[in-house]
């Protein structure tokens, strides 16, 4: 009779025991978390420059050069990279009915170039200086090399501006507006708002056109004329 008591009891508690913990697991998947702030990764694109007029007779030979300050080591890149056997690379641009993105000879317009790419954590942002360049003399400075020293004098390219960082670049002897023609440059501030990508843009240098997009706000294209010339530029920045 006590023996089967304690049987019971045990029965009892154990059935309690099992009831409780199957009411109590629900109960806390239901409860509201906060998602974990999400890793995003940004890519900065070029969707297309074309060539309305050229700084010289015949092509120009355009390059991009991208910095960008933020979490860890300043960048410094030229686009495009050298093709083989070449110093520094350029696409050959040109003004007239030329088809786009031309491989065997001059391009009236270039498309879908990447200019930055970055994984951002949650509240991780980057600054990006876009300085677009027209090769005459051309500059054989070693780019990551500036990149350290550029970081130290200009660490935020967006307050500073473009024409800062182009001016600092001429003192460490990389001259993109004497050698080289400057057609014209922006700023850009990248950054991760919990987990979700927001864009800044900012005017820089010799643009006689700025329009961020007003339904698509990491949308935006700009009109350049430096140095004689006129191109046309459209850029977004996309969640990859
Ligand atoms: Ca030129
Ligand atoms: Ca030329
Ligand atoms: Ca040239």
């Amino acid at each position: 009779m006590t023996k089967s008591l304690t049987l019971l009891l045990v029965g009892v508690v154990m059935l309690a025991a099992l009831l409780s913990g199957g009411r109590a697991t629900p109960s806390q998947d239901n409860t509201v978390q906060p998602p974990p702030p999400r890793d995003v990764t940004a890519q900065l694109r070029l969707r297309e420059l074309k060539c309305f007029h050229t700084t010289e007779a015949g092509a120009d030979e355009v390059y991009i050069l991208v910095y960008a300050t933020g979490s860890s080591a300043p960048t410094l890149r030229r686009l495009p990279g050298p093709a083989a056997g070449q110093p520094s690379g350029h696409w050959d641009m040109n003004d007239g009915n030329q088809p786009c993105d031309n491989p065997s000879g001059d391009s009236h317009c270039i498309t879908n170039k990447v200019l930055f790419e970055k994984t951002l954590r949650a509240g991780e942002s980057w600054d990006v200086a876009v300085l677009f360049e027209e090769e005459d003399g051309g500059n054989s400075q070693d780019l990551q090399t500036l990149a350290g020293t550029l970081a130290s004098r200009v660490p935020n390219p967006v307050i500073a501006g473009a024409g800062v960082v182009v001016a600092t670049l001429a003192q460490l002897g990389f001259n993109l507006t004497d050698t080289d023609d400057y057609l014209g440059s922006y700023t850009v501030h990248i950054e991760n708002r919990n987990g979700t990508l927001s864009t800044d843009w900012h005017q820089g240098d010799r643009l006689f056109h700025f329009l961020i997009d007003p339904n698509r706000h990491e949308a935006m294209e700009l009109k350049m004329n430096g140095d004689g010339s006129h191109y046309d530029a459209w850029f977004d920045v996309i969640t990859r």
